[in-house]
């Protein structure tokens, strides 16, 4: 096992990964930048190196600053948490080469679904379900509209260096193609330096749902069930919940089977996420699949009671996975608490927390970095807290979240906690009636 883990990365993630490598009997290292002094990762590490000013650039994307800290602390893992270089198959290879341990996948699999041409030829091969398109780039307009005709519109056209939805295009019909075309390939190449774009049937109205996957050295895969996370915004996650109100055994035995295939097939090694699309009839497609621990891992992990972080580790370490798929008997969901302002166009609210208050109580888990007195530097992502409850059934897991959501007192910013407030009290939301549509035509402020 590893003795000393360095953390390359900030905010609530650094501290989720602190917390279980404590448990672990691991040393920890955190990295930051002056901006983040004041923060609780740096202050529960076992060590901390400041590695240089608050642009990310400068500091926790900056892979020879992060190297040198390593050098000079003697950790023999790195834990790159969610964002900066966890899907960076350049830096894992840096690590690889340094003789350090990269905590997630080898760089050709992160490098196999970075690129999202070569992820859909990978999962065609592995026979998982994927949206009818392009086999391959998509070079030119007349192919396209030839293909779109054939496919029937509407169609989207995507960047294959994107994800998250950058570079990406809905065509409804032909007189709009060249121009839609136009638009994704700039914006892929300005976006990624890549304007390699393809093209697939646009699937209307789908539900986000995604698996959480393991893997091991020994090519053996599992899968967690999975997470609904249908409500976002501008391709930003609000709210994630486990299991899917949409979910039947069916189709959790059948997309949980498509996942593990998708990861033996590229004999996958770490924590992963599969994405799909889920359409009203409940056929699902494979859309991508993210090779890091993701924000909303804290749900799967109250579902099924498990540590996410820690199979992480125990995976990078060599030891073998149980193999077992694990179902959830429980309801989880998460609030994404974000320094913005709802009120306004969810514009960034950085600065001082004059006064804090978390939520407790049974079925209650906060993640957070920050505290009263606490300054939200302007440089990073907005996230401030991750607000999670747990219940028996989803209805209560709502009632638990209200109660939360009425408990939080965050003093001095503006939050998203008033917006999920009312999204708890919509009857829709309530009712599981809801698809990635979802908040694009609802009012909230008139809610
Ligand atoms: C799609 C789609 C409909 N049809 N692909 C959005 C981000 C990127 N991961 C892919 N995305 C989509 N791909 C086809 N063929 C709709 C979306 C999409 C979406 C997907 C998941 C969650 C929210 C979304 C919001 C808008 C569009």
């Amino acid at each position: 096992m590893f003795k000393k883990i360095l953390i390359a990365n900030r905010g609530e993630i650094a501290l989720r990964i602190i917390r279980t490598c404590k448990e672990m009997g691991i040393k920890t290292v955190a990295i930051y930048s002056t901006a983040d002094a004041e923060s609780l990762h740096v202050r529960f590490a076992d060590e901390a190196v400041c590695i240089g000013p608050p642009a990310s650039s400068e500091s926790y994307l900056n892979i020879p600053r992060i190297m040198a800290a390593v050098e000079i602390t003697n950790a023999d893992a790195i834990h790159p948490g969610y964002g900066f270089l966890a899907e960076n198959a350049g830096f894992a290879e840096i690590c690889k080469d340094y003789g350090i341990k990269f905590i997630g996948p080898t760089p050709d699999q992160i490098r196999s679904m970075g690129d999202k041409i070569t992820a859909k030829e990978t999962m065609l091969r592995a026979k998982v379900p994927c949206i009818p398109g392009t086999e391959g780039l998509l070079t030119d307009v007349k192919t396209g509209k030839g293909l779109a005709a054939e496919i029937g519109y509407p169609v989207i056209l995507k960047a294959t260096a994107g994800g998250g939805g950058k570079g990406m295009r809905i065509v409804w019909k032909e007189s709009e193609f060249e121009s839609q075309w136009d638009n994704a390939r700039r914006e892929a190449k300005a976006s990624f330096s890549n304007d390699g774009i393809y093209m697939e049937k646009y699937i209307e109205e789908p539900r986000h749902i995604e698996i959480q996957v393991a893997g091991d050295q020994f090519g053996k895969a599992c899968h967690m069930s999975e997470r609904d996370c249908s409500i976002q915004r501008r391709h930003q996650k609000l709210v994630e919940e486990s299991p899917s109100p949409f979910m039947t055994p069916e189709l959790r035995e059948k997309m949980g089977m498509a996942a593990v295939k998708a990861c033996e097939a590229i004999s996958y090694e770490g924590v992963g996420t599969v994405e799909f699309l889920v359409d009203k009839h409940r056929n699902f497609y494979f859309m991508e699949m993210n090779t890091r621990i993701q924000v909303e891992h804290t749900v799967t992990e109250e579902v099924i009671d498990f540590d996410l972080i820690k199979e992480q580790i125990k995976i990078a370490a060599g030891i073998p996975i149980s193999g077992k798929n694990y179902i959830p008997e429980l309801f989880a969901m998460e609030c994404r608490i974000n320094a913005e302002d709802p009120y306004n166009d969810f514009r960034p609210s950085p600065g001082r927390i004059t006064s804090f208050h978390s939520p407790k109580g049974h079925g209650v888990r906060v993640d957070t970095h920050v505290y009263a007195g606490y300054t939200i530097p302007p440089y990073y992502d907005s996230m401030i807290a991750k607000l999670i409850t747990r219940a028996r059934t989803r209805e209560e897991t709502i009632l638990k979240m209200e109660r939360a959501l009425d408990e939080f007192v965050i003093e001095g910013i503006k939050t998203t906690v008033p917006f999920h407030q009312k999204l708890m009290r919509n009857e829709d939301f309530r009712k599981g009636n809801f698809h990635t549509g979802f908040l694009n035509t609802w009012d909230f402020k008139n809610a």
